[in-house]
């Protein structure tokens, strides 16, 4: 990998990763909608809308390999999630696959399996249960990922992020949470490790209360150092502040499966 493309550089997971990942590559190219607030003088930044299928083959011409973290983050209104996110992702895909690039690494979520039940161990080989727009378009994501793999050649990793962040936040997140270095250690196996095709990957810490088989990422030689445990007191302490919601509690995407559910409580446990 010579030229590393970094879609979605503004976000939060953007901002730290491209300063983790600074210097692992020789070339790191950025991308996202708005310029980041932290640019650096020497940072190569190029605005472009993902809508746009010529601008984004104009950014990803000349890159290696792309960590495609670009689109809407969260649950939102058909409209923005078909453009951002399904429109988006394809054009990404196919403006990868026109100007020959060799990987790409693209953000998952967890939300792509938000309606398993907590109580439930889950593994790659279960069927999607998206929780939202915006988990159906995980969804989608990962599947044009195996077309490119497959029909195209590209080499494709999924990760299906839980929670980045410092520390895990609340109850659920105990269960989810991924720290910055852990996520490094799974893109740089998506950009580098020679025997990728495809693959879909938990991002996720050492979470004693995980609810995720991660094998294939172990197999990989992904070591997670975060341990989500050492954060207990103060996640359960936040957690014990949040409203109930018995359905969001019951199943792993949370407020994202609570949120317009009209499901037939009778029919629990799924
Ligand atoms: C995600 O996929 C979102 O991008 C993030 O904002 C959080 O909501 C996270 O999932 C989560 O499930 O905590």
């Amino acid at each position: 990998m010579q030229t590393v493309l970094i879609t979605g550089a503004s976000g939060a997971i953007g901002t730290r990763l491209r300063r983790l990942l600074n210097g692992v590559y020789p070339h790191l190219r950025l991308s996202d909608l708005r310029t980041p607030s932290d640019l650096a003088a020497g940072d190569a930044f190029i605005a472009a809308d993902l809508a746009d299928l010529a601008a984004v083959e104009s950014v990803v011409d000349g890159v290696d390999g792309i960590v495609h973290l670009g689109g809407h983050s969260v649950e939102g209104p058909w409209e923005t999630v078909l453009s951002a996110n399904i429109i988006g992702c394809y054009n990404l895909f196919e403006a990868a696959r026109r100007k020959r690039v060799k990987r790409i690494v693209f953000a998952s979520s967890n939300h792509a399996v938000g309606f398993y039940p907590r109580a439930r161990r889950i593994g790659i080989d279960h069927h999607v249960r998206p929780d939202s727009r915006y988990g159906v378009s995980k969804a989608f994501g990962e599947a044009l990922g195996a077309l490119y793999a497959f029909k195209h050649g590209l080499r494709v990793t999924c990760i299906r992020i839980g929670n980045f962040g410092d520390q895990p936040i609340d109850r659920r997140r105990l269960s989810i949470w991924i720290e910055p270095e852990d996520l490094v250690q799974l893109v740089r196996i998506g950009l580098e490790h020679p025997d990728i095709r495809y693959e879909v990957f938990f991002g996720a810490s050492d979470n004693v209360r995980g609810w995720w088989d991660n094998a294939e990422a172990f197999r990989y030689g992904y070591r997670p150092q975060g341990r989500s445990e050492d954060f207990r007191d103060a996640a359960l302490a936040a957690d014990a502040k949040l409203p109930p919601d018995h359905i969001g509690d019951w199943f792993q995407g949370g407020t994202y499966c609570s949120n317009e559910y009209e499901g037939d409580e009778e029919l629990w446990p799924l």
